[in-house]
C-alpha cells in the first residue's frame, strides 16, 4: 500500500498554522528584511512609453551621482542566456524576456536601465537622472500561440451565445516581488520572493551561464504570490547580475507602481462561444473561441491560461466541444498565470451559457444544469478518472439555501421594484500534474526533520506537512520540524502554483511518513535484538508490549541517522468541484452592486485541516470578487491609468459578503491522501456566480456585461442604455 496507514486522527484537525506566530508578530522573514553586510541597493528605469525606438539613452549625469556604483543597460549585457518558457502548447512562437531594452522598447514599463548605489534613494534618484527618448513605433512584437481542442462541429441551429470579456487584472500580492543576490565563492547566494525556487536556479543558471550548482536560491517568508511569483522575472535577472559582475550584495525591491506597470498580468481574455440547445434543455455543442492576451514577453507559463480554459471546456457539463484558442502579444505587461489560470475563463463562459439556455427555454437555472452535468466519475487523466459529484454538489446547495424560497422571495421584492438576483455556478479546478519530493530524518535529539521540494507562499504549507507526518507516524506535530524553499537543503521541486502543493507535495511526505514508520521500526528492532513483529511506534518513540523501550532520541543515537527521500510522480491530476450561489442587489439610483450572501458546497477531497482550506476559500473568494465587482488594469493612449492603489480597486474587508461554506468532499484517487486543491476555486467559481447573480437582476435581453461589474455599467444595463 502507498503512504502510511492513516491512525492518529491528526488530519481533518483544525490546527492554527504554526506559521502564524512569527508572521502576526512582525517576525516574519522577507526578501527585504535581509540585509547583508555591504549591500548595494538596484532600482530601474523604466520606459515611460510603449513600445518604439530608443532614440536617446545617456547615463553620463547619472553615473556621477552620489553613491552610484554602477549604471547598466542592455550594452553590458552581453553574453547572457534566455530563460525557459513552458512548451505547454506546441507550435507557438516565443515572444522571450529581455532583461533590459535594447535598440527598441518593446512596452511601456519596460526596464532599460538599472542603477545601483549604496542607498535606495540614491539609486532611485539616480535613475531618475537618466536620458531616455522613445519614439512610439506602436507595433506588438512578434510572437503567439494557437490551439485547438475537439474536434470541429456542424453548424448549429439557433444557438444561445455568450461573450466574456475580461479585464486585466493584477497579481496583487502583500509582499511586492524582491531579489538579493550576493556573491558566494565561484557563484551566487540569491534570495527570491518566489514561488518556484527551483526553477528559479534554473533559469538563472541559463541567463547567467553558471553551472544550476553554483547559484542558491532562498525563497524566505513569501507574502502572497498568486502567480506573480511564478516565473523568473527580468529583474531578478537584472540583480544576480549585477551583484557578479561588482562582487557584492546587491537588492532590488518593487515598489507598487512597479508592480503595476512591470509584473505579470493576468486574465485579459475575449471569451466568445455559441451553444446548442435541444427542446428538452440538453445541451448538443459547443463552439468557443478563446483570445488570451500575452502582453510583451512571455514568463515560463504564459500558455498556461490558454491551455487551462480550452482542456477544461465544457467544465462539469457533457456536452461536445470544438474549442479554438490563441494568444497575442500585445503592448503591455507580459500576461501569465494568476490564481485561476483560465479555469475562471471557462467556468464563466459555461455558466453563462447555461443561464441563457434556461432563459430560452423557461427553465429553472439549478434545472439545466441538472439536465447537462457530466455523471462521476470525470476527467483525472488520460487513464484515471478522479471522484466528484456535480449533482450531489447542487442538491446540497439547494438545500441549503432555501433555493425555492429565495426564488420566492426575489419575486416578491422586484414587485415591490428592488433589483435583485440570483446567480448560480459550477465549477472545476484540477489541480496540477508531475511529481514534488520530501524527505524524513530523525534527527538527533529526536526530532522529525521534514523537507519538501514544494515551496509556499503564505498558504500554511509548514503546518500542513506537520499534519500529514504527524498522521503518518503517529506522533505529535510539534516534534515535526518542516523545511521548504532552500535549493541547497531542501530536495528538487517544482513549487507553491496550480493548486498542487498538497495534493502532489502533500503525497510525498504522506508516502516518506509511510516509508519511515518501516525504517523505525526495522531501526529499533536491530538495536534492540528483536523482532519487528514485537515492536510497534508509540507517539513518544518505540514501545514493546510491556510499553515504551525507546524514545525517539534515544533510537536516533542508538541507530544513526534514520532517512527516507521520496519522490512523488502523480499519476493522475486530482479535479476539485464546487457549487456557488451568489445573492446580489443593484441599487437602481446608483447601479451600486451589493453582495448579499454567498454560498458555495465544495469539493476539495479529503480536507487536511478546515482551518486552511477556508482560509484558501475565503481568499481566493476576496480575490474573486474583486474581479466580478471592481478589479482592472487600464491602458489609455499607451500609459497605464491604474498605476497605485488609489486608481486599481481591490476589495477591501467592507466588500466581503456573508460567506457560508459548506464542505462535501469526495476523497481524489488521484493521490493516496484523496486531496485535491482549493487555492484557485475562490477566483474559478465566485465571478462567474455573480455575473449570472447581476445578468439575473438586470432586465431580461440584458447582452453580457464585461467584467468588472462596474456601478456605472450596471446603471447604464438597467437604463436601458449601452454598457
Ligand atoms: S495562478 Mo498559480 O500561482 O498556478
Amino acid at each position: 500500500m502507498d503512504g502510511a496507514t492513516r491512525k492518529s486522527g491528526w488530519i481533518g484537525q483544525r490546527m492554527t498554522r504554526r506559521e502564524d506566530a512569527r508572521l502576526l508578530r512582525g517576525e516574519g522573514r522577507f526578501v527585504d528584511d535581509i540585509a547583508p553586510a555591504g549591500c548595494l541597493h538596484l532600482a530601474f528605469l523604466r520606459s515611460p512609453n510603449r513600445a518604439g525606438k530608443i532614440t536617446e539613452l545617456d547615463i553620463t549625469a547619472a553615473r556621477a551621482m552620489p553613491g552610484v556604483r554602477a549604471v547598466l543597460t542592455a550594452a553590458d549585457l552581453a553574453g547572457t542566456g534566455q530563460a525557459g518558457v513552458n512548451p505547454l502548447l506546441p507550435g507557438g512562437q516565443v515572444a522571450a524576456m529581455e532583461l533590459l531594452a535594447g535598440d527598441r522598447v518593446q512596452a511601456l514599463g519596460q526596464a532599460v536601465a538599472a542603477v545601483i548605489a549604496e542607498t535606495r534613494a540614491q539609486a532611485r534618484d539616480a535613475a531618475e537622472a537618466i536620458l531616455l527618448e522613445v519614439e512610439e513605433e506602436g507595433t506588438p512584437r512578434d510572437g503567439g500561440l494557437m490551439a485547438e481542442w475537439g474536434t470541429p462541429l456542424p453548424p448549429f441551429d439557433e444557438p444561445v451565445t455568450a461573450r466574456i470579456d475580461h479585464a486585466l487584472l493584477a497579481p496583487f500580492a502583500l509582499e511586492p516581488r524582491a531579489a538579493l543576490a550576493e556573491p558566494d565563492g565561484a557563484g551566487l547566494r540569491v534570495w527570491l520572493s518566489t514561488q518556484t525556487p527551483q526553477r528559479g536556479r534554473d533559469d538563472l543558471a541559463l541567463i547567467l551561464g553558471l553551472p544550476g550548482d553554483r547559484i542558491h536560491v532562498i525563497a524566505p517568508d513569501v507574502g502572497g504570490a498568486f502567480g506573480g511569483k511564478a516565473s523568473l522575472m527580468p529583474e531578478d535577472a537584472v540583480t544576480a547580475l549585477a551583484a557578479l559582475r561588482l562582487g557584492q550584495p546587491v537588492k532590488w525591491t518593487a515598489d507598487r507602481a512597479e508592480e503595476f506597470l512591470a509584473a505579470t498580468q493576468g486574465r485579459g481574455a475575449l471569451v466568445t462561444a455559441e451553444m446548442a440547445v435541444d427542446v428538452t434543455g440538453r445541451a448538443t455543442g459547443l463552439r468557443a473561441d478563446l483570445a488570451f492576451p500575452l502582453g510583451h514577453w512571455m514568463p515560463y507559463s504564459a500558455a498556461a491560461p490558454l491551455r487551462n480554459a480550452g482542456r477544461i471546456l465544457p467544465g462539469p457539463y457533457a456536452i461536445p466541444a470544438h474549442v479554438r484558442g490563441a494568444g497575442r502579444m500585445t503592448e503591455g505587461a507580459a500576461v501569465n498565470i494568476y490564481r485561476g489560470a483560465g479555469r475562471p475563463e471557462a467556468a464563466i463562459l459555461m455558466e453563462r451559457l447555461m443561464d441563457r439556455a434556461a432563459a430560452r427555454l423557461g427553465l429553472d437555472p439549478l434545472e439545466i444544469r441538472r439536465r447537462n452535468i457530466a455523471a462521476a466519475p470525470l476527467r483525472g487523466g488520460p487513464d484515471r478518472p478522479c471522484s466528484g459529484d456535480y449533482a450531489g454538489l447542487l442538491d446540497r446547495l439547494e438545500v441549503e439555501t432555501g433555493y425555492a424560497d429565495l426564488r420566492a422571495r426575489q419575486a416578491a421584492r422586484r414587485a415591490v421594484g428592488e433589483v435583485c438576483g440570483l446567480g448560480l455556478a459550477l465549477y472545476t479546478e484540477p489541480c496540477g500534474q508531475g511529481w514534488e519530493t520530501a524527505s524524513l530524518t530523525l534527527t538527533p535529539t529526536g526530532r522529525f526533520a521534514a523537507t519538501t521540494g514544494a515551496s509556499a507562499q503564505g498558504q500554511g504549507r509548514e503546518t500542513a506537512m506537520a499534519q500529514i507526518v504527524a498522521e503518518g507516524l503517529g506522533i505529535d506535530p510539534a516534534l515535526v520540524d518542516v523545511a521548504q524553499g532552500d535549493t541547497a537543503t531542501t530536495p528538487e521541486g517544482i513549487g507553491a502554483l496550480a493548486s498542487r502543493s498538497t495534493a502532489i507535495g502533500g503525497s510525498a511526505m504522506w508516502r516518506a511518513a509511510g516509508a519511515m514508520a518501516n525504517r523505525l521500526l526495522a531501526a529499533a528492532a536491530r538495536a534492540l535484538n528483536v523482532a519487528e513483529a514485537d515492536l510497534r511506534l508509540a507517539p513518544e518513540g518505540i514501545c514493546g508490549s510491556g510499553g515504551l523501550l525507546l524514545d525517539w532520541a534515544t533510537l536516533a543515537r542508538r541507530a544513526g541517522p534514520v532517512r527516507v527521500d521520496i519522490r512523488h510522480e502523480a499519476g493522475a491530476e486530482a479535479w476539485a468541484s464546487g457549487a456557488i450561489l451568489a445573492e446580489l442587489t443593484i441599487d437602481p439610483e446608483t447601479g451600486t452592486p451589493q453582495l448579499e450572501r454567498i454560498t458555495w458546497v465544495d469539493d476539495a477531497g479529503t480536507v487536511l485541516n478546515p482551518l486552511l482550506v477556508e482560509g484558501q476559500l475565503t481568499g481566493g473568494a476576496a480575490q474573486g470578487i474583486g474581479a466580478a465587482l471592481m478589479e482592472r488594469i487600464v491602458y489609455q493612449d499607451g500609459q497605464l491609468l491604474t498605476g497605485s492603489l488609489m486608481d486599481y480597486a481591490l476589495p477591501r474587508a467592507a466588500d466581503m459578503p456573508p460567506l457560508r461554506l459548506v464542505s462535501q468532499p469526495t476523497p481524489s484517487p488521484a493521490n493516496p491522501l484523496g486531496v485535491k486543491g482549493v487555492g484557485e476555486a475562490g477566483c474559478i467559481g465566485i465571478p462567474a456566480a455573480i455575473l449570472n447573480a447581476a445578468m439575473d437582476a438586470l432586465p431580461p435581453g440584458t447582452p453580457d456585461l464585461s467584467l468588472p461589474l462596474t456601478p456605472e455599467k450596471l446603471w447604464r444595463a438597467l437604463n436601458g442604455m449601452t454598457p
